[in-house]
């Protein structure tokens, strides 16, 4: 047996195996056991480098040394970012081996494309068949030293196989046998970033771009360099930098010399800029009198605007169109469709070989309400499937994962199975709009699965919708037609200056919505898994949510088993946690959707023309969509996926009310009755989110300290929150129904004691809006003169002149108590609370959480707990409330419950 180094011992003598030449399944038979410290670590400081996010190098807890020299075989950029991350991974993984010096692992990893390395060792046997971006890895012997190869079928292959090479190290797998081949699944793996030229971000919540400032890009592109190491980490090959809604100007002279720096700064990652465009840029920005796509001379400024974009950046990747879409400009105000419109700006970039990726995210916002054949889930099918086939070969149609809009829960989109003679992408959201926007726990990848794996059932066969989006299912070349000779010009999925004769990869891909900014990227420290998780199934959407969430905690966080087990639990229930306590049943998020998109709205959903109507009334709830008696939605699938949705017998309990209007009586397939489904979910919901808190607690001393105390406020913040939602949905539907949950939940509260029911001194009784948002509707609010933002720095002194309060004489048992206080903490100013046992102040705490909206409601309903007080009967509590600004130190209630109970 080969020895092993054991941690921070004296190094034991580690041996050289003698390596047969290089065959598929032969392996290195040195093993050696490396401990190693975090080196990398030490670069961190303020800068926003990806350090912070996965690309840690932790330490390696494997068995097989690896070479610690690596070096680049060519002279490209790609394979030097390679060569250097190589060298840059191994120092770190390997900082404390006590392998370092020993002779034994005095090697090289070499990089390069297949063809450099079969040059440059004609004796090895490397495949000659490696698909674009494709690597291969493993062992190799050449004059008596061990070889560790990295070959790429291009330059992107090679530093995706450096990459891939680094994640196995990091996540502590055995690399002793590698003869590992991989390749992208789709040769689309684009992030869409929604940054403006201001430097503000729509559906942001991680603090100000990185790519723009005051109308220019920023001179500071170290993160942005960042940002493309992190990209290529995980495969993505294409980030497009700004908004859908698309700033004109970005496209003057000026602005392209500045985007060409972001380009530079991307391209040694492989990562090529693509950019938004607003359709009618030939007028706004162009002096032209029209931008009607077929006109000649709109055709001919976007064919110069194209050349442009390319002497500036070779490498381009295309335009990303949003047109005819919640006011954006678009062909139909010329009569003209959307292929149409896809079509001249493909004309455009095809003799550079660019693509158009084009959004199915097109419908009318002006829909009637009244109308119960209305449906905005339709807009996609009905708009793009008659397109189908109208589409040039370099224009790929992006469509939203769900018919709405990144709901917690929607079907797949029809349009996946509706078009076969188009390449499409599937767009997805990383940034956490309807999601808990980055402050609630909400690992997405197990979502995306369902989406990736379900089979839409096109043509009667088995066509799942990853396959479909890689253009597997309907045989879509990317750039060329079905049958077209596979040896043509190739618009994507090569690198510059590659060979541009091998095999044509079929087309298509996947992109999210990323919404990276300045705040640690996602402003979350979990959130990042969800970044990484795109990357990984754009790459390989066969692997599970479970595994890639493994992988990521090992990289991010630690590799101790318990932090593992602990933290992969909590991301794999973070979604049905989520769902549970927002919008079972298909009903969808349950939010604000006209505003916020945060926290609890029912009612904003009805009676507008947005169309995400769930038609709940005092009879039922649910949105009809089938074809027999309503929107006809249910029938753009093909036949087999129709008739499961078609029918209630068969539809599943989780998109019911998405299909379906029934009573609340009806009963699901589990046997409950909508309604207390409904009670159900939000209290287990809840619940789970609570657990979510008492599960990170367990970590404390395991894993960093500073990261634990961030996540870990996070977690208490969302636990209240859940509470905030479940109130406001089952007190809604209580209302609305009339019918008592079974469990006797519903409307009683235990330990609660509502503000408004207390004595006041300075505080008014309000309505909060919606209703449902506060406990029994009403809050109480402290109007009075305010106190200046500077003085709540200080400690509040009970009896404070400024403040208002609500008292409560307690009457329950005695004994020791947590005393939760709800209370809003609307934007736009920072108000303090104080709570107060027989007039001595127990706790305090500002409030000022840069919450949404400027009014109380549930975007900004918090819970603030004072644990283990102790109670007798007759004890006076207050509740003092401070306001700042428009910030009325509004409070609910506050609940008192036995200390023992709650964490
Ligand atoms: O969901 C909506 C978002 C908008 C976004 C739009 C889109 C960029 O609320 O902020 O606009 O989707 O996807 O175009």
């Amino acid at each position: 047996m080969p020895p092993k180094c054991q941690a921070h011992s004296t190094p034991p003598e580690c041996r050289v195996p003698q390596v047969p030449l290089l065959r598929p399944g032969k392996s290195l038979t040195i093993f050696c056991r490396l401990f190693l410290t975090v080196l990398l670590a030490s670069s961190l400081s303020t800068a926003q480098t990806a350090d912070q996010a996965w690309l840690r190098y932790p330490g390696y807890h494997g068995r097989t040394v690896i070479p610690l020299k690596a070096r680049a075989l060519g002279h490209g950029s790609l394979e030097q970012s390679a060569a250097q991350e190589l060298q840059r991974g191994i120092t770190g993984l390997a900082g404390a081996s006590s392998c370092i010096s020993n002779s034994a692992i005095n090697g090289e990893t070499i990089v390069g494309t297949a063809e450099e390395v079969h040059k440059a060792y004609p004796e090895l046997a490397v495949p000659n068949d490696l698909e674009p971006e494709g690597y291969w890895l493993d062992w190799a012997e050449s004059k008596g030293h061990a070889l560790l190869v990295v070959a790429g079928g291009d330059q992107r292959g090679v530093l995706y196989g450096v990459f891939a090479l680094l994640r196995r190290l990091a996540t502590d797998q055995d690399v002793t046998h590698l003869n590992l081949r991989s390749h992208p699944a789709m040769p689309i793996r684009w992030v869409d970033e929604w940054d403006n030229p201001d430097g503000s971000i729509e559906r942001d919540y991680a603090g100000r771009s990185i790519f723009f400032e005051g109308g220019q890009v920023r001179q500071d592109l170290a993160p942005v360099a960042e940002y493309a190491r992190l990209l290529a980490s995980i495969g993505i090959n294409g980030c497009n930098v700004n908004n859908v809604n698309a700033a004109p100007q970005l496209l003057d002279a000026d602005h392209l010399k500045q985007l060409a720096r972001i380009a530079n700064t991307m391209r040694p990652w492989g990562v090529r800029l693509a950019l938004s465009v607003d359709i009618a840029s030939p007028q706004k920005i162009g002096g032209l009198s029209t931008y009607d796509p077929l006109d000649p001379g709109v055709q001919s400024w976007w064919a110069a605007k194209a050349a442009e974009i390319y002497a500036l950046i070779p490498d381009f990747a295309g335009f990303t169109v949003k047109a005819d879409s919640e006011g954006q400009p678009g062909p139909s105000s010329f009569g003209r469709t959307s292929a149409d419109a896809a079509n001249t700006l493909a004309a455009a970039l095809a003799p550079h070989g660019g693509v158009v990726l084009y959004r199915a995210f097109v419908y009318n916002h002006h829909l009637d309400w009244h109308d119960p054949k209305a449906d905005r889930a339709r807009a996609a099918y009905d708009i793009f499937h008659p397109l189908d086939g109208k589409f040039a070969a370099n224009v790929v149609v992006q469509t939203k994962e769900g018919p709405i809009d990144f709901q917690a829960r929607e079907p797949v989109s029809p349009l996946f199975a509706g078009l076969e003679q188009t390449s499409q992408a599937m767009e997805l959201q990383v940034t956490q709009e309807y999601t808990g926007q980055q402050r609630h726990l909400v690992y997405l990848a197990p979502m995306w699965k369902q989406v990736l794996d379900f089979d839409l059932r096109a043509d009667g066969r088995s066509t799942p919708v990853k396959e479909i989006i890689a253009g597997k299912t309907f045989h879509r070349p990317l750039g060329g037609n079905p049958g077209s000779p596979r040896t043509g010009p190739r618009p994507w999925g090569g690198n510059p200056g590659s060979p541009r004769t091998g095999p044509r990869p079929w087309g298509g891909g996947m992109v999210a919505v990323a919404g990276v900014g300045r705040d640690a990227w996602l402003g979350s420290p979990l959130a990042l898994a969800n970044l990484y998780a795109f990357g990984r199934l754009a790459w390989d959407p066969n692997l599970s949510a479970e595994e890639i969430a493994g992988e990521w905690t090992r990289q991010t966080i630690s590799s101790d088993p318990e932090v593992v087990r602990t933290v992969v639990k909590m991301l794999m229930q973070s979604w049905p946690a989520y769902e549970n306590y927002t919008g079972p049943l298909g009903m969808q998020t349950l939010t604000d959707i006209t505003g916020s998109h945060y926290g609890p709205n029912i009612e904003s959903s009805e009676n507008n023309g947005w169309g995400q109507w769930h038609r709940a009334d005092h009879l039922g709830v649910g949105m009809d969509r089938t074809v027999a008696t309503g929107t006809g939605y249910a029938g753009q699938y093909p036949p087999e996926v129709a008739k499961l949705y078609e029918s209630l017998s068969t539809c599943p309990d989780e998109l019911l009310l998405f299909f379906h209007h029934v009573p609340y009586t009806y009963r699901l397939h589990s046997g409950k009755t909508v309604i207390q489904h409904i009670y159900d979910s939000h209290y287990e919901g809840a619940e789970q989110a609570a657990q979510f808190a008492r599960d990170w607690a367990t970590l404390e001393g395991r894993i960093d300290q500073t990261l634990y105390q961030q996540v870990r406020d996070r977690l208490v913040y969302q636990a209240g929150h859940a509470i905030v939602w479940r109130d406001a949905i089952v007190q809604y539907f209580l209302k609305l129904s009339g019918i008592p949950d079974e469990k006797g939940r519903a409307g009683h509260y235990p330990g609660r004691l509502e503000a408004e029911d207390a004595r006041l001194t300075g505080y008014k009784v309000i309505d909060v809006t919606p209703w449902e948002d506060a406990s029994g509707g009403k809050a109480v609010s402290c109007d009075q003169p305010q106190v200046p933002p500077e003085a709540l720095a200080s400690p509040i002194v009970p009896g404070n002149l400024t403040s208002c309060t609500a008292e409560w004489t307690w009457s329950g048992a005695p004994g020791r108590y947590n005393i939760a206080v709800q209370y809003f903490d609307p934007a736009g100013g920072g108000a303090a609370f104080s709570l107060v046992l027989n007039h001595q102040g127990v706790d305090s705490w500002a409030a000022g959480a840069n919450l949404p909206s400027t009014r109380p409601s549930g975007d900004n309903s918090t819970r603030h707990i004072t644990p283990n007080v102790s109670l007798k009967p007759g004890d006076t509590l207050e509740v003092r409330g401070i306001p700042s600004g428009s910030n009325h130190a509004v409070l609910d209630y506050i609940e008192i419950t036995p200390a023992a109970a709650v964490p």
